[in-house]
């Protein structure tokens, strides 16, 4: 796997941890370490070795305490576009991951990097969690995707109410206004859990699981017609050796051994 000098990479039995590692800084999400988030998640999407990723926080304190407010105070109206253009390209990628992709929301998660946990398919927070959308308060909007992401996920009234106060939410909130999945007590407990998460996804057909991805995500795009997606990669599917393996080992009473074909 390649070096990064603002991520560390660590593979477990084809799970892919990347961990945002700029703890002195509370893993501020500079230019240089959404280029190297680009270039691994890139990287897994044909990756045979990653079965899923999880993306977490160095340390106990932070997730992510946003972008980087240093490069962002130099920022001009035509530079500031390519930046939230290139970001939003980023996490467009998280999200469209044909892997799954887990959130480990482990302390501090505002700003972008709020953007990014919400880009992730599921996200497990440990209950010192605090995330939010505080742009307002430094004059600026959400501009890696947060003001759609955050409506989609929580619904247009607590969206508005968080990104127009900036106030931050504890995990316990989160978990109940369905923003993230689960909450659990430590950083070790919260990657058991992704590791469980991760190992019963691996256990199902991944090409279906690539399209739930296509699938879901449609559901969310002006672009896209979902249901016609459903049915093509419906059809698709059925033309997969893992759906006549599927549903071959449940009329033999066995388990399905799939192989991503
Ligand atoms: N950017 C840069 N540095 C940061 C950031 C950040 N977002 N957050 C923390 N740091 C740095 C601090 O400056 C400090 O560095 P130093 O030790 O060199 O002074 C170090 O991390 C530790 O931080 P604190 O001392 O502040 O730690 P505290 O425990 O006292 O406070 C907080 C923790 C509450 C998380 C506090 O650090 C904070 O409020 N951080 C900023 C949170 C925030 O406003 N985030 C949103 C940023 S804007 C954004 O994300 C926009 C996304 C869209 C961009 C679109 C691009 C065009």
């Amino acid at each position: 796997m390649p070096a990064y000098k603002n991520i560390s990479l660590q593979n477990a039995e084809n799970t892919l941890i990347i961990t945002l590692d700029r703890p002195e800084k509370l893993n501020a999400l500079n230019a240089k370490t959404l280029d190297e988030l680009r270039e691994i998640i890139q990287e897994s999407y044909d990756n045979d070795e990653v079965k899923g990723i999880i993306i977490t926080g160095a340390g106990e304190k932070a997730f992510a305490a946003g972008a980087d407010i240093k490069e962002l105070k130099n920022l001009n109206e035509v530079n500031a576009r390519k930046f939230s253009e290139s970001g939003q390209e980023v996490f467009s990628l998280v999200e469209a991951c044909p892997k799954p992709v887990i959130a480990l929301v482990n302390g501090y998660a505002l700003g972008g990097g709020f953007e990014l946990a919400l880009a992730c398919h599921i996200r497990v927070a440990t209950k010192n969690a605090v995330m939010g959308l505080p742009e307002v308060t430094l004059g600026i909007i959400p501009g890696y995707g947060g003001t759609q992401r955050l409506s989609h996920l929580a619904g247009k009234g607590l969206a508005f109410e968080l990104m127009m106060t900036g106030r931050k939410m504890n995990a316990d909130e989160a978990l109940k206004t369905g923003i993230i999945n689960y909450v659990v007590d430590t950083k070790e407990e919260a990657e058991l859990k992704c590791l469980d998460l991760l190992h019963t996804i691996y256990e199902n057909a991944p090409l279906a699981i690539s399209m739930v991805v296509n699938c879901v995500n449609a559901a969310f795009s002006r672009d896209e017609d979902g249901y016609l997606m459903e049915a093509n990669n419906f059809a698709r599917c059925c033309t997969s050796d893992d759906f006549r393996e599927g549903t071959s080992a449940f009329l033999e009473k066995r388990e399905p051994v799939f192989k991503g074909k």
